[in-house]
């Protein structure tokens, strides 16, 4: 069958109000698509993205990890590079729009992207392959000026020339007589999520995006098809809606909406946790070093391969948020689909109908001996809170945007695999040039195209649900486990 050729009146139906549907509503209404429509069960202009109220994508977050660093995946360092002017404008964008016109969670002078820096560190005393692949790709792109290798003399001294030197030791491992090892990165930082979120809901629907946010008005039950092609959606209150392209872009909950792409996406879940500072009056000292003025973002022994560990400045009201994704934990259900029942990893987050509140005792774990060795100031408080955070793993860690192969009338934009944010201004145009492009793909088309792969390691999705991070496989966190040594147990 050949893929549809869309015109700028087209209908155009996205199923998910994340990074992934927002970016793309947004440059198709750039481009001048006049009738897209973003469909979500969350109320997000009235919870504003918030995690502690009801939000549970993996977009709705107080912050993440901001980076041009990819190792050997150079399209992703461009992307990110791209996308950084963007970040940029918005925040003097969001500078210059009064409080009253921005949507509930918003103000004037939010600050989206902030460009704080990342501690890459090393965890065994030398800079891993990945870090020099790392360094490599960003210095054939003219950017290993923005690096700077601790130790290194040169880096040493152009640091202390523009004042970057001082987030070198932000752990202070070098006063307490640890090795430190690794780059500080410049280009990076973090970027306020569920803020972000709002302010690209905001711009979509300024361009023309139609928004149909809600419990029954926009969840999605099912699709309509004719002869076996997609011809729009059902939402939970009955209603269907008539669309040439359906863009199925529900993060974690996409393959159970559209279970024949789990060979391709699993569902998984990261770890974190967070440390509330003592109030600011109490503790200004911790308050003042863990700002972003003084903290950067960092990573332990790798972020995106190795041990997964990093962690951010505090917010704005003292939450350090600390997370875990060496391992990625799934969640094996049983779903029913056009008369079909599947078994596949779905999300169970806070909030879904089968609540999960606690994170696994082996995350905590880890995590709390990263603290003992790195922030032992931070041991004295306790951890204060945790979430899983679900999100779909391709079989390769990239992206998964194109038409289902045997249905033009669908498109998956999913499978951010733990890094898809920063993307969040740029994503959109790419998805916009494989949408019009079916069969003239660039070079992000193919990375991110629908495939299959018959052998060898598929990023975990291999273990399937007979694997050993199977949730209910591990051993759950109870309050003492929040606590970080005997005595403070003791005063539980
Ligand atoms: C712990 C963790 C750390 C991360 N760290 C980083 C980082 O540091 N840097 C970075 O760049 N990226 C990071 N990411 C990745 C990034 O968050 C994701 O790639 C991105 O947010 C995915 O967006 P999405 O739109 O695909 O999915 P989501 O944000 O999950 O959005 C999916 C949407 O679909 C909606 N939906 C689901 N089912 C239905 C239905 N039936 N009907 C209607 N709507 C539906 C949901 O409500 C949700 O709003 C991290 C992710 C996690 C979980
Ligand atoms: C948008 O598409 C829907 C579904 O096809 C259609 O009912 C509606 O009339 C269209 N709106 C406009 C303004 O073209
Ligand atoms: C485009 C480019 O420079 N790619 C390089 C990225 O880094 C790896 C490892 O150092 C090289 O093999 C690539 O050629």
């Amino acid at each position: 069958m050949p893929p549809t050729t869309l015109s700028k009146d087209s209908s155009i139906a996205i199923v998910g109000a994340g990074v992934f549907g927002l970016s793309t509503s947004l440059h198709l209404a750039a481009a001048g698509y006049k009738n897209v429509t973003v469909f979500d069960y969350q109320p997000y202009e009235q919870n504003a993205y918030s995690t502690t109220d009801g939000a549970d994508a993996a977009s709705a977050d107080l912050n993440k990890v901001m980076r041009l660093s990819y190792g050997e995946e150079v399209l992703y360092q461009r992307l990110a590079f791209e996308a950084l002017p963007i970040w940029e404008a918005w925040n003097r964008e969001l500078a210059a729009t009064p409080t009253h016109k921005l949507p509930k969670g918003l103000k004037q002078g939010d600050k989206i992207w902030n460009n704080c820096g990342f501690l890459r560190l090393s965890a065994d005393g030398k800079l891993s392959e990945h870090e020099k692949s790392t360094l490599a790709n960003l210095t054939a792109d003219g950017l290993r000026d923005t690096q700077y290798i601790i130790g290194d003399p040169r880096d040493e001294a152009r640091a202390k020339a523009n004042g970057w030197h001082r987030k070198f030791d932000a752990l202070k491992r070098k006063e307490r007589g640890q090795n430190l090892v690794g780059v500080l990165d410049t280009t990076a930082g973090f970027v306020e999520a569920s803020k972000a979120c709002l302010w690209t809901l905001y711009l979509a629907r300024k361009a023309g995006v139609k928004f149909v946010l809600g419990n029954e008005v926009g969840r999605v039950d099912c699709f309509l098809k004719e002869r076996g092609r997609t011809v729009g959606i059902k939402t939970a209150d009955g209603l269907e809606h008539k669309a040439d392209l359906v863009i199925l872009a529900a993060g974690g909950w996409t393959p159970s909406l559209f279970p024949p792409v789990a060979p391709l996406l699993e569902t998984t879940a990261g770890s974190v946790i967070y440390i509330q500072l003592p109030p600011q009056h109490e503790r200004p000292d911790l308050w003042e070093r863990f700002s972003s003025e003084k903290f950067p973002v960092y990573a332990w022994g790798g972020w995106s391969k190795g041990s997964g560990i990093g962690g951010f400045p505090r917010t704005e009201t003292g939450i350090m948020k600390i997370g875990f994704r060496g391992k990625k934990y799934t969640n094996y259900a049983t779903i029913e689909r056009d008369g079909q029942r599947h078994r596949l990893s779905v999300p169970k987050t806070r909030y879904t109908p089968e609540t999960e509140t606690r994170i696994t005792k082996e995350a905590v774990d880890t995590l709390k001996a990263f603290i003992k060795e790195n922030l032992p100031e931070l041991t004295a408080f306790g951890i204060s809170g945790c979430r899983n955070c679900w999100y779909t793993d391709s079989l390769d860690n990239s992206f998964l945007i194109d038409r289902v192969p045997s249905d033009p009338g669908l498109m998956i934009c999913s499978g951010g695999s733990g890094h898809g944010f920063k993307f969040l201004p740029i994503l959109g145009r790419e998805v916009l040039a494989i949408i019009e492009n079916p069969n003239n793909k660039n070079a992000y088309g193919r990375l991110w195209q629908w495939r299959t792969k018959d052998s060898g390691p598929k990023n975990g999705l291999e273990d399937g649900e007979a694997g050993p991070r199977v949730l209910n496989k591990q051993v759950m966190t109870t309050a003492k486990d929040f606590k970080f040594s005997e005595i403070e147990k003791a005063r539980l």
